[in-house]
């Protein structure tokens, strides 16, 4: 590369990111022993993969005399190649904060709800039958009163289980994960647009595009390592350039060629002037819109959600319905947004715009779209998502290397577990869904479940949202969550909260929280069970890119400290004893195979506990090995084929494999580009070629899942957002993350060295806004919004840089709790609530 005085601040800029991100530019194959590691050489080397980020980084972790002393990144894994993040080398050390539980807690003194105090140590035993005996009890009075809050940080066979206690063993829909407030708007864009979820293409776009566009993610901080390949992409190729459009400049900005700060919300007007651009100007792939896309429009003036009953109003009703229409009607339908119209909309320089829309008219660039929570936390997130596909599909950029939208994923698993298995409450195993009746029939084969058995209510079981607001209501009764610190991360928090000692619904229901440290939600518990951390018990993760990775056992868990899936089917144990399924006792039918019946336990060895579930859960993938005829015919109706996953041990054999998964001459090669045919060993997809007989040439797609093959691109105009500043609350505020800290802080700030990195929660500030106010960098500032206010320090000089107009408030630090003044109104069609817009004004403390 020429060094030019631009090119070395660039590559000064990278390499501070890198550093930053505790990644190298240079050497791939770094051996980044965690500090802890000393000079000490481990026993052994065991596989495991990253629990904090969808990115999915394999990482070899180094145990000596049962203690984990090292952590380094695994170069057979294909996610990362051997590179972490700063998180990634510290992981090693979430596992020794002085606080740890490690024993089961049983709140003695219900006044003390809302604080850390007034628990009582117990055992298991007790615990246990304490938490079932109160399920039973709310359950026997109200179906509907018990929940259960899952995660995508659940290992994938820890969500399985959860699934089948609540689906198939209680009945009852009222399950959900927080992936609801992350990936949900994702779910239905992809399943409106293709009728099947999760991104085609694969990671290694990222070593082949021409053009990135970041649409609402800060990768630098929250996928380093994918930025990391990114960037290391464009260093070496000097054409490749990356457009980042975004409410405010982040660590992500600082090497883009081009940065569109756009107002909140009005990434709806940009994207329809690109589509209007390609289409006005002849611009598009009209053949391949012609063999592969058809047009459709849906319910619009979708209003918004504050109403508790939203759901049940007309326009509640249809929401997510969508028809045919056709391109001519697409094309007059679009044409109100023209490129000056979107600028004057966005604030973003026509000739930006338009430059965008010129580089996804060049029928020669490869070019990759990647989002994250900007589009789906978003109260028209489905539609964003929906924008995003439709530029892809209209100028045919997609599902072939270096071609193609794709949707990050925050969480580890939130692929994996919260989509893959069901944890959603509308959803059941393997892309299924509650409402259909084939779908039900299916998973009850899987099951062993009498026809008609599982429960197929119209309205599905409570999402997130609704959940937290009949706990504040008081209609929950019983709820159970599961690696989710939902006391701290759920918006709009005194609808359940209230103030700390007096919690609204809280102090009524009956709360169990597994847990690892005390946090926001164990001071709202009734029981705490203590569960086993990342590598104190075996699991799985199923990342960004369709790869699924196991995790192995390394060490014990402190004190009685116990894996999350034996708390589940001991609690399964327990609620349905006695409940008949057919003449067999409905336990032993969905959980006898983990069961020890002499013990009366489960079978001792924790690998083949997940086995043999992951062995179940495959075979809803599979159904051409079924023994059953119409587990054959019903699931090859499905394609149930195209989601084919390999056996259990070959996950750690390869450290990881992306589905579909299929065996050629007895290997099970992976695919990273689904929907578009060529070798399986380079990574194409057979399905479509093999299942429906055409005639396949190199890279042509079928979009086999997608109705008639073909995927929607869909209508979606510009509707404002749920709250915009006015007189009285004339800012914006947006919330978000760091890169040192993870969630709620809870594991990343009892590292040391994460912690002091980023100590306490900041609210950035627009200088002009700050001068305007008379707030200086260091002053506490109160940030008031008409649900409630915190108090932190601000800052002008932070790592991001707010346009004029917007605050920025990261989410980590449980005494900055942000979340009582965001906004729990959400995308009417997936549910997700939008944590990245409300109405605040901010007034010296
Ligand atoms: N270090 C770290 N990494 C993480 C996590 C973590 O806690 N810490 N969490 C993981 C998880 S679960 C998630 S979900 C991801 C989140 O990853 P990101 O979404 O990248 O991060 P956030 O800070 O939530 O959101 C910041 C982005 O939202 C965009 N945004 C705000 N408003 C709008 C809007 O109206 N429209 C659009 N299009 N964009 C907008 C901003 O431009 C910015 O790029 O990170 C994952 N990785
Ligand atoms: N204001 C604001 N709020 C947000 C967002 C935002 O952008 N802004 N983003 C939303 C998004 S995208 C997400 S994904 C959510 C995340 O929200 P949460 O999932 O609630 O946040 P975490 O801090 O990851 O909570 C996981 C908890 O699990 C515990 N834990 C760790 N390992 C284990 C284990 O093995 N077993 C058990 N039982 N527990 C374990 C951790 O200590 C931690 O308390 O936050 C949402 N909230
Ligand atoms: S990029 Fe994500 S998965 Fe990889 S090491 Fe960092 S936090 Fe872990
Ligand atoms: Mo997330």
């Amino acid at each position: 590369m020429e060094l030019t005085r631009r090119s070395l601040l660039k590559a000064t800029a990278i390499s501070m990111t890198m550093a930053a991100a505790g990644c190298s530019t240079k050497d791939n194959s770094a051996d980044t022993k965690s500090a802890s590691a000393a000079n000490i050489e481990p026993d052994e080397w065991k596989t495991t993969v990253c629990r904090f980020c969808g990115t999915g980084c394999g990482i070899l972790v180094g145990v000596k005399d049962g203690k984990v002393i090292a952590t380094k990144g695994d170069p057979d894994n294909r996610s990362n190649k051997s590179l972490n993040c700063i998180k990634g080398y510290y992981v090693g050390k979430i596992l020794f904060g002085k606080d740890r539980l490690t024993k089961p807690l049983i709140r003695d003194d219900k006044s003390k709800k809302g604080t850390r105090e007034g628990f009582r140590e117990a055992s298991w035993e007790e615990a246990l039958d304490l938490v079932a005996t109160k399920l039973k009890e709310a359950y026997d009075a109200d179906p509907k009163s018990v929940a259960f809050y899952g995660s995508g940080q659940q290992s994938i066979m820890e969500g399985y289980a959860s699934v089948k206690l609540w689906k198939a063993g209680l009945l009852s829909n009222n399950i959900d994960p927080n992936a609801r407030l992350c990936m949900a708007s994702a779910v239905t864009g992809f399943m409106s647009t293709f009728q099947s979820d999760e991104p085609m293409g694969s990671y290694r776009d990222l070593d082949e595009a021409d053009l990135f566009v970041t649409w609402g993610a800060n990768m630098a901080e929250m996928h380093p390592v994918l930025y990391s390949r990114l960037t290391a992409h464009k260093l070496k190729n000097s054409n490749v350039k990356h457009y980042d459009l975004t409410t405010r400049r982040s660590r992500t900005s600082e090497i883009a060629d081009v940065v569109m700060v756009f107002r909140p919300q009005t990434d709806l007007a940009i994207a329809n002037a690109i589509c209007n651009y390609v289409i006005q100007n002849n611009l598009y792939d009209q053949a391949f819109v012609t063999e592969h896309t058809q047009f459709k429009a849906g319910t619009e003036n979708l209003g918004h959600t504050f109403d508790d009953n939203y759901e049940a109003t007309d326009v509640g009703k249809v929401a997510d319905v969508d028809w045919v229409i056709t391109f001519d009607e697409f094309k007059t339908r679009v044409t109100e947004y023209t490129i000056e119209k979107a600028a004057e909309m966005s604030g973003v320089p026509a000739k930006d715009i338009e430059a965008l829309a010129k580089e996804f008219a060049d029928p020669k660039k490869k070019i990759m779209s990647l989002w994250t929570m900007g589009v789906n936390q978003h109260t028209r997130g489905t539609w964003m998502n929906n924008l995003i596909y439709n530029i892809h599909l209209l100028t045919g950029k997609i599902a072939k290397p270096g071609n193609g939208p794709f949707s990050l994923t925050g969480q580890p698993s939130a692929c994996g577990t919260a989509r893959e298995v069901g944890v959603f409450s509308h959803r059941l195993p393997a892309d299924l869904v509650v409402k259909n009746p084939e779908h039900r029939r299916y998973a009850e084969l899987i099951w062993n479940l009498p026809q008609g058995y599982l429960n197929p209510i119209e309205t599905p079981g409570f999402h997130t949202v609704k959940m937290f607001r009949e706990l504040g209501n008081g209609k929950i009764k019983f709820l159970w969550s599961m690696s989710k610190n939902w006391g701290q991360t759920m918006p709009k928090l005194n609808r359940f909260r209230g103030n700390d000692a007096n919690g609204k619904g809280v102090i009524d229901g009956f709360i169990v929280v597994s847990e690892v440290y005390p946090t926001r939600s164990t001071e709202l518990a009734d029981v705490v069970f203590p569960a086993a951390m990342w590598v104190e018990r075996e699991g799985q993760f199923g990342n960004a890119e369709r790869r699924t990775s196991i995790f192995e056992k390394c060490v014990e868990p402190p004190g009685e400290a116990k894996w999350d899936l034996w708390a589940i089917v001991q609690i399964a144990k327990r609620v349905l004893d006695g409940k008949m399924i057919g003449d067999k006792p409905a336990f032993d039918v969905l959980f006898g195979m983990v069961w020890d019946q002499k013990k009366n336990d489960l079978i001792a060895d924790e690998h083949e506990v997940n086995k043999r579930l992951w062995d179940e859960y495959r075979s809803f993938t599979n159904p051409h090995e079924s023994k059953n005829p119409e587990v054959q015919q019903l699931g090859g109706k499905l394609k149930m084929k195209a989601k084919q996953m390999a056996p259990y041990d070959e996950y750690l054999k390869q450290h990881g494999i992306a589905w579909p998964v299929r065996n050629v001459n007895g290997k099970w090669v992976e695919t990273n580009w689904r929907y578009s045919y060529g070798k399986q060993e380079d990574g194409f997809d057979q399905y479509g070629v093999e299942e429906f007989g055409h005639q396949g040439k190199y890279m042509d797609l079928d979009f086999y899942k997608s109705t008639d093959h073909k995927p929607a691109i869909l209508f979606r105009p510009f509707e404002e957002a749920a709250e915009v500043p006015d007189q009285e609350y004339p800012l914006w505020l947006c919330t978000g993350r760091v890169l040192e800290h993870w969630h709620s802080g809870t594991m990343t700030r009892r590292v040391p060295e994460l912690h002091k990195a980023f100590p306490e929660a900041l609210c950035e500030i627009n200088p002009e806004d700050a001068k305007a106010l008379g707030i200086k960098t260091g002053d506490m500032v109160k940030v008031v919004s008409r649900r409630g206010e915190v108090k932190v320090k601000a800052t002008t000089t932070g790592r991001g840089n707010p346009p004029k107009g917007l605050v920025f408030v990261p989410f980590f630090a449980e005494e900055t709790l942000i979340n009582l003044a965001t906004l729990d109104c959400y995308c009417p069609i997936s549910k997700q609530p939008d944590f990245k817009k409300c109405a605040v004004k901010i007034v010296k403390a």
